[in-house]
């Protein structure tokens, strides 16, 4: 029998859950998190089968021994490098990372600092939190898996091949970091507008926001020509257009991640979405009101979330 590989996945989410239920048949996985979750978890599969599994779990604090063969972070973007503050001097130099966070923040600022090679993903599939023993896999996806300076393609091929077998369709490819900027794009269209006015991503096409749609593709496809960041189809404003819309229609009925994080009172992943491309704006000195009008709204969101109650 082969011996199965180690995987530590930090950050029990609804991400981190579906890749640790999905996983869990082809490699061994300890969940890791800031708090024990229980042992026994389910995964409802998009065709409504359940799939239950018992998984190692341990606190990040106190990870288990011997030491993994990949390290996969799952955390949301904003706490992604705290997670790996507290891990990394458990793990052996050459410990291989997978970063799954959104937006394109942190990934260049871990790749440069953990001794190891470092990939990043970028993912369409679509998960969420039941609760502390279900995750729902509400939609599949497709992943892209690659390193920002082109290296580890052999390991990013392997990967791909275990994430594919397990049931979460998985690609290497040379140019994540094109990958991550689309999705991002992406995001930093739909998630302020919908998370703003709590709306399905469908809503998108009623006429009051269709107009707040078209600007902020603009101000995106603006600032994405000037870094030779290109669309996967067509080109420049029309190529994001075509792609911004063909998200919104097929995600019609999502409540997208931002909008999620909002109603449950958590804080929201505007600083890697919205910072990256309002920086880029400065750069190229691009105006881009409607982008920086939602990062100002959701970082004052952000601050009164920081704040303890006043007693009344
Ligand atoms: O990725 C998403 C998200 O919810 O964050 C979109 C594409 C907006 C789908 O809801």
């Amino acid at each position: 029998m082969t011996r199965k590989t180690t995987h530590w996945i930090v950050g029990p989410g609804a991400l981190g859950r579906l890749i640790a239920l999905r996983l869990g048949d082809h490699a061994a996985i300890t969940l890791i998190g800031r708090r024990p979750l229980p042992l026994v978890q389910t995964l409802i599969t998009p065709e409504k089968a359940f799939l239950t599994r018992r998984v190692e779990v341990a606190r990040i604090d106190a990870p288990p021994s011997p030491p993994p063969e990949v390290v996969h972070l799952t955390t949301k973007a904003y706490a992604a490098e705290a997670a790996y503050a507290t891990l990394a001097t458990r793990l052996p130099d050459g410990t291989p990372l997978v970063l799954w966070q959104n937006g394109f923040d942190c990934q260049p600022r871990l790749t440069a600092r953990h001794q190891g090679p470092v990939l990043c993903a970028s993912t369409t599939e679509g998960a969420h939190v039941q609760d502390e023993t279900r995750v729902i896999h509400a939609g599949h996806g497709h992943t892209f898996l690659g390193c920002l300076d082109g290296r580890h393609g052999e390991l990013a091929e392997r990967l791909a091949v275990t994430l594919s077998a397990a049931g979460l369709p998985t690609e290497a490819v040379d140019d994540i970091r094109v990958r991550l900027w689309r999705k991002l794009a992406v995001n930093a269209v739909i998630n302020p507008l919908v998370a703003h006015f709590t709306i399905h991503n469908g809503e998108l096409r009623d006429p009051p926001f269709r107009r707040m749609v078209e600007r902020l593709i603009a101000e995106v496809a603006a600032i994405l020509a000037a870094e030779g960041i290109a669309p996967p189809e067509g080109e420049g404003l029309a190529g994001w257009r075509s792609l911004i819309w063909q998200v919104i229609e097929a995600t019609a009925t999502n409540r997208a991640s931002m909008l999620q994080d909002v109603q449950a009172g958590r804080l929201t992943e505007h600083e890697a979405i919205l910072t990256p491309l309002l920086d880029a704006a400065s750069r190229h000195r691009l105006p881009a009101p409607c982008l920086d009008g939602h990062l100002d709204a959701l970082r004052h969101r952000a601050a009164a979330l920081a704040q303890p109650p006043t007693a009344c």
